[in-house]
């Protein structure tokens, strides 16, 4: 494809002409801001006519089409990645270099579009690639928010938020598309009207407010395919056609509140993580994308097929969390009054095209609507939703006569709340989970009546991650190495690197493999020392956990056990300990204050341990400011070991395990989500497993009989590391400053059960796998053996291998290539 699309002279004309039309200058005269948005125009140039092609195929094949709706889509930067899926990468590189220009650095000038909070919205830009790769036709359906995820700024060891303004220079791969806007109405009341003709009665929704929504399309490109699919993300913007002579004084008001809705609803993404916040312009939010989406959808089926009743054949909606749960009631509305569908039929055709998957069984992450305020922001919808939850209570009743108790768990509206994973259910024909354990728990315990009620419904799909951006841009060494060894396969199937087992007992390609392993730690070893300003030892362990800062995921036991390691070599300074890196990255939401506590304890533990030199170095604290989407490239790369420590059951999934792993570091961590396929894999010889098991921590949380205070009696390392938070050693005396971690851990005048996540529990465990891994290092080709193992078992955790199931098991879509 190369061939035809890509030719070196024309692109550097292209970069140079774009500098000019774009900026008025010359090349040499322009930033490098200017130059990425030359290159990225130049690129986008290749990419629409690919774009343009795809949609040609897709109205001859008539394919069937799924639309991933979600809030969140942490796509991170596309300039790169696209040069890779158009194959062009090592060119363009050549010709930017011939044209004076790094592409390293031009990469770099891209914002990185944050507009996701963690793994559920980094896990959809990685379905949107393998789509696009195994050539489904997909939409991609958010919110262009203007601000994404805040950036982070360590101030004194706090974190603090910065406003992200992604699109402040202009994003150049977007399109906008105000020929597809879509009017969304909020409040007002609904008017019931008899209809003589059609003996039916009809609803309006009338004194509403309204907002236009206006879609950006961003190109998804196939890998080396010819296929471009479409993120389309929705912008607000007021009705601009309200005329205010028409608006007395009274009116003007509220034309002007009207504007500020549109201003106020994409405004910004929530910062919020694995846990719900409960406010109104989050639902205004959702109903927002997810009406435009819908009425887009049902839109583009009527341009060519006249019967509604063939949309599940043609379409699916996929759920990502219940964040889009108003599909069900959107579609509902749509069919029923706009096109004059019975109840019974509408809801025949939503039930077979909604599918959901939940993410987490976290309790504080499941979504409920107070009632007044649905109702009153969502008039006709909540009315729909009344009606569903009444059929719905009747079918439990039919099931299970007599049993109020069901009714009681399972209703849609109960309690004055509406539950939106119940109407997800309801009104779905599938449920997922993310990962084998985590779907096990659904069905035995989070979920259990609806497995009950609808075994059929329920599947799993274990998570995935693209290997294109995930090895073979963040890791292009170690992608070369791979493909010089065994052929370049598994960049469209990545079980191919099973075919790297054979080198597992070859010292040279164990050589040359850590020799990569080491280049990568010193490539980020000078991240970390132009950004923290901290001399990192590539020769030491780098030992990492970079995901969202969460008390389930554990990275204060982490710290601790790394105040517990410092008090051993303080003690013991004749001791022979391999120097280690302890490396943490993680943003916490803006609202969650032992979150952020954390933040400022692994930072103020990294000032006195890094700083004191009678430790010879040996240990290293480094937490990296601002984690994203484009530093964890460079992060994964260069990792020895990968922590994945949540209590047992909290972790869905997981999808950095499965990045750390491709890149050859083996796994410390629980039997918690995907870990445990990941250890099926790699065999549990090729990892650290420690800790509770799933069933422990839930037997404990069912049944009681957990004592923190137990460990702190007993175990004096534990009470040493504790007493530290409380005596000053980590905050220049001040015995309070930590004392809210203290307490959480040990004490019950804190509202929740003390040490809610079981670290005192796991942690000799945990410090005792840590010392098998400090063994298994000392012996450099065991070592070197166990990390391309894992590179070679990775081939299971591709996002390629989980769209597949997702396509032969719930949407049945068709598979298109694009004719020349
Ligand atoms: C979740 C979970 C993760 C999971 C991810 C993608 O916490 O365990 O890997 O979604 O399914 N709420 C999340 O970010």
């Amino acid at each position: 494809m190369l061939d035809s699309h890509f030719k070196k002279e024309e692109f550097k004309k292209a970069v140079k002409e774009n500098v000019k039309m774009l900026y008025r200058k010359t090349i040499d005269e322009a930033t490098q801001q200017q130059i990425f948005q030359a290159v990225s125009l130049a690129v986008k140039d290749v990419i629409i006519d690919n774009w343009l092609a795809t949609q040609k195929q897709y109205e001859k094949d008539d394919p069937k089409i799924v639309y991933y709706l979600s809030m969140e889509f942490l796509m991170g930067r596309a300039l790169g990645n696209n040069l890779i899926n158009l194959t062009a990468y090592k060119e363009v590189k050549e010709a930017l270099d011939e044209l004076g220009f790094d592409l390293n650095v031009i990469e770099d000038q891209e914002p990185d579009p944050a507009l996701g909070n963690g793994g559920l919205g980094r896990l959809a830009a990685c379905f949107l690639d393998s789509l696009a790769t195994l050539g489904y036709c997909a939409y991609g359906c958010g919110i262009r928010y203007h601000y994404g995820l805040f950036k982070q700024k360590i101030e004194d060891g706090y974190q603090i938020e910065v406003p992200d303004n992604w699109l402040k220079d202009g994003y150049p791969f977007e399109l906008r598309r105000p020929e597809y806007a879509k009017e969304v109405k909020f409040g007002g009341y609904v008017r019931v009207e008899y209809d003589a003709a059609t003996g039916r009665n009809r609803f309006i929704q009338e004194g509403y407010q309204s907002v236009m929504a206006i879609p950006y399309d961003m190109p998804i490109v196939g890998y080396n395919n010819k296929i471009v699919n479409t993120l389309r993300i929705w912008d607000a913007e007021p009705i601009t056609d309200f005329r205010l002579d028409l608006f007395d004084k009274g009116e003007y008001h509220k034309a002007v509140e009207q504007e500020n809705l549109a201003k106020n609803i994409v405004e910004v993404l929530y910062p919020n993580d694995n846990h719900y916040a409960g406010k109104e312009l989050r639902l205004k939010q959702q109903y927002f994308f997810i009406s435009a989406s819908i009425q887009e959808a049902i839109a583009k089926f009527k341009k060519n097929h006249d019967d509604l009743h063939d949309l599940p054949k043609k379409v699916t909606f996929q759920l990502n969390d219940t964040h889009p749960t108003m599909t069900v009631a959107e579609l509902m509305r749509i069919l029923l009054d706009e096109e004059g569908m019975e109840w019974e039929e509408a809801w025949e055709i939503t039930t077979h095209t909604c599918a959901y998957t939940n993410h987490t069984i976290m309790a504080e992450a499941l979504e409920k609507w107070p009632i007044e305020l649905f109702s009153k922001l969502l008039p006709r919808v909540y009315q729909i939703i009344e009606e569903i939850n009444r059929r719905f209570i009747l079918e439990i009743q039919n099931k299970y006569p007599g049993n109020q108790e069901k009714i009681q768990k399972m209703a849609i509206i109960y309690d004055g709340q509406v539950k939106m994973a119940h109407l997800a259910i309801a009104g779905g024909y599938s449920v997922n989970g993310v990962a084998r354990l985590h779907t096990e728990i659904l069905e035995k315990q989070e979920l259990k009546d609806f497995y009950e009620m609808y075994p059929e419904k329920f599947n799993n799909k274990t998570n995935g991650i693209t290997q294109r951006r995930f090895l073979m841009h963040a890791n292009p060494l170690l992608a070369d190495w791979i493909t010089d060894h065994i052929g370049d396969g598994w960049i469209t199937n990545l079980p191919e690197l099973a075919k790297l087992k054979v080198y597992a007992d070859d010292k040279k390609a164990l050589q040359e493999f850590m020799n990569i392993k080491y280049q990568n730690k010193v490539r980020l070893a000078k991240y970390i020392q132009e950004h923290n300003g901290i001399e990192v030892n590539p020769h030491s362990i780098f030992d990492v956990q970079v995901k969202r800062l969460h008390e389930y995921k554990r990275q204060l036991m982490n710290i601790l056990h790394v105040m517990y390691l410092y008090n051993e070599i303080k003690a013991h300074p004749e001791m022979d300990f391999y120097p280690r890196t302890f490396i943490f990255g993680a943003k916490a939401a803006a609202g969650y204050r032992r979150a952020k506590l954390t933040i400022k304890l692994i930072n103020s533990v990294a000032d006195v341990i890094n700083n004191d030199a009678s430790i010879n170095g040996k240990l290293k604290v480094v937490f990296i400011e601002n984690y994203r989407v484009s530093n964890a490239e460079l992060i994964f790369a260069a990792a020895d070991v990968s922590e994945q420590i949540s209590t047992a059951s909290k972790e869905a999934s997981g999808t950095g395990n499965m990045k750390f792993m491709l890149n050859g570091a083996p796994t410390l961590g629980t039997m918690d989500g995907a870990n445990v396929e990941i250890v099926e894999e790699v065999g549990a010889e090729n990892a650290f497993i420690f800790g509770l098991t799933a069933d422990q921590v839930i037997n404990y949380e069912n049944n009681g009989g957990y004592d923190p205070m137990q460990y702190f009696n007993n175990d004096p390392d534990i009470r040493n590391v504790l007493m530290q938070l409380i005596n000053g050693t980590y905050s220049n005396g001040d015995f309070n400053m930590f004392h809210e971690i203290y307490d959480s851990l040990l004490n019950t005048n804190c509202s929740d059960r003390a040490d809610t996540y079981f670290i005192l529990a796991d942690f000799k465990s945990y410090a005792e796998a840590q010392k098998r891994v400090e063994a298994a290092y000392r012996d450099s080709e065991g070592w070197a053996k166990m990390a391309l193992l894992n590179t070679a078992c990775a081939g299971k955790f591709s996002s390629d291998r989980t769209i597949q199931q997702y396509v032969d098991e719930i949407w049945h879509l068709d598979k298109v290539t694009i004719e020349d």
